[in-house]
């Protein structure tokens, strides 16, 4: 292993640089998808492609690529990346770094005068968190094949925008099409967004697997009423079954025998007045699993409970998939290859499984794909508290950049 590094001093500027490109008015970094704030990152992390002397590529659906035609001009590229649309009030670390420390990854090459056998290419892929537009990880889905373009571009966001008119709108509607680059392999670099690697003291996480992720919405009608002349025993109360079915799916996520997580996110009432009965109430779930069974199960679970829940409460309940995802194993010989090289460079690692859906579980459906995560102070994520030491963004991708070398 050379004793070539990548400029830690770059890559640490370009995140807090990234970091500041999409804040509101209260400072709280929101660059959703196909937004403004959107453009104003993507046209940052271009120019970045550009100075690392790659050229610039966006497909049909705002996928972002810099392409470095190196080596043999006919063999598929080695891909890096990840994303950089954030969620709401989040860290500046999710997504952006594996886009960044691509980029670093070239830059480091292109300045070492080293020149890989292939092309490599760097990708920042659409709406991968999924805020604005449903499915999460939407950009790569269709990359790999998952999703239709003419589909995905008609997606209506939840203020109503359309994918494929914000994305013109915004300049990021591109002329190629998803999978126009097919890739050799695709290493993703990501923090871990969780408490693992730094309570048992690992620089490194060679993730080996994904779990499974099922959204739904659901939406409650009850019957709207009098909060003070409804007796108890009369009421269709939406938000009463909502806070039930809150509680059922925490309940169930909390049996030590599964290693299911569940997540309601989003909540909203109708009419939301204070002595008001709600008559409506729409609410997200969000339920987890590294075991494919297990999740159906889970969600078997809780279809059954919502028709008791709307027998006993006498509302109406329906609901709306949003996304779903099977759990996905990466590529052994690339997990090895990140062991390997985290030793060669002196650092401790330990096999993870990503709780987080990643861009790299898409392109696990079209090449061999492997990530490499670092540790996240207090396991925290999708927080502005979001925090990485800069020591370990630095080790994360200098192990990166040595599995590159050992790749092409
Ligand atoms: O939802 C997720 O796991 C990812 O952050 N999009
Ligand atoms: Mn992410
Ligand atoms: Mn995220």
């Amino acid at each position: 292993m050379t004793g070539l590094r990548i400029d830690s001093a770059r890559l640490q500027g370009r995140l807090e640089t990234l970091g500041g490109i999409g804040r509101d008015a209260t400072g709280r970094l929101a660059r959703l998808a196909a937004t403004d704030a959107d453009r104003a990152g993507r046209d940052q992390v271009a120019s970045w492609m550009r100075e690392a002397g790659l050229e610039v590529l966006v497909d049909r659906v705002g996928n972002l690529f810099g392409l470095w035609r190196t080596g043999d001009a006919g063999a598929p590229p080695l891909m890096l990346g990840s994303h950089i649309d954030t969620v709401i009030d989040a860290g500046i670390y999710d997504g952006c770094l594996g886009v960044l420390a691509g980029i670093e990854v070239v830059h480091t090459l292109r300045e070492a005068n080293v020149r890989p056998a292939r092309p490599i290419a760097v990708g920042a892929f659409t709406n991968e968190e999924g805020v604005r537009f449903a499915p999460d990880m939407m950009g790569s889905l269709v990359y790999a094949g998952g999703l239709g373009v003419a589909e995905v571009l008609a997606t209506k966001g939840t203020d109503g925008a359309t994918l494929g008119a914000e994305l013109a709108r915004i300049g990021y509607a591109g002329p190629h099409e998803p999978g126009f680059l097919r890739p050799f392999a695709y290493l993703e670099l990501h923090i871990e967004q969780g408490p693992i690697l730094e309570r048992e003291g690992f620089a490194i996480g060679a993730v080996e697997n994904l779990q499974g992720i099922s959204w739904q919405r659901v939406t409650i009608a009850g019957v709207a009423n009098h909060a003070g002349t409804t007796p108890m025993a009369l009421r269709h109360d939406a938000g009463l079954a909502a806070a039930r079915v809150v509680a059922f799916v925490r309940d169930r996520a909390l049996c030590p025998d599964f290693r299911t997580v569940a997540t309601v996110g989003c909540m909203e009432f109708r009419p939301n007045a204070i002595n008001v009965i709600p008559s409506r109430a729409v609410f997200t779930v969000d339920l987890r699993s590294p075991d494919e069974t297990v999740l159906r199960a889970e969600e078997e679970a809780l279809a059954r409970y919502l028709g008791e829940l709307a027998e006993v409460e006498g509302v109406a309940i329906s609901t709306e998939r949003l996304a779903r995802t099977e759990p996905v194993t990466f590529d052994p010989a690339l997990v090895a290859a990140i062991e390997a090289v985290a030793g060669k460079l002196g650092l401790g690692s330990r096999r993870v499984t990503s709780g987080a859906g990643q861009d790299a579980q898409m392109l696990a459906r079209i090449c061999p794909a492997a990530m490499i995560f670092v540790p996240s102070v207090g396991g925290i994520s999708h927080n502005p508290r979001e925090f990485t030491r800069p020591a370990d963004l630095a080790a994360g991708a200098n192990v990166l950049l040595g599995v590159v070398r050992a790749l092409v």
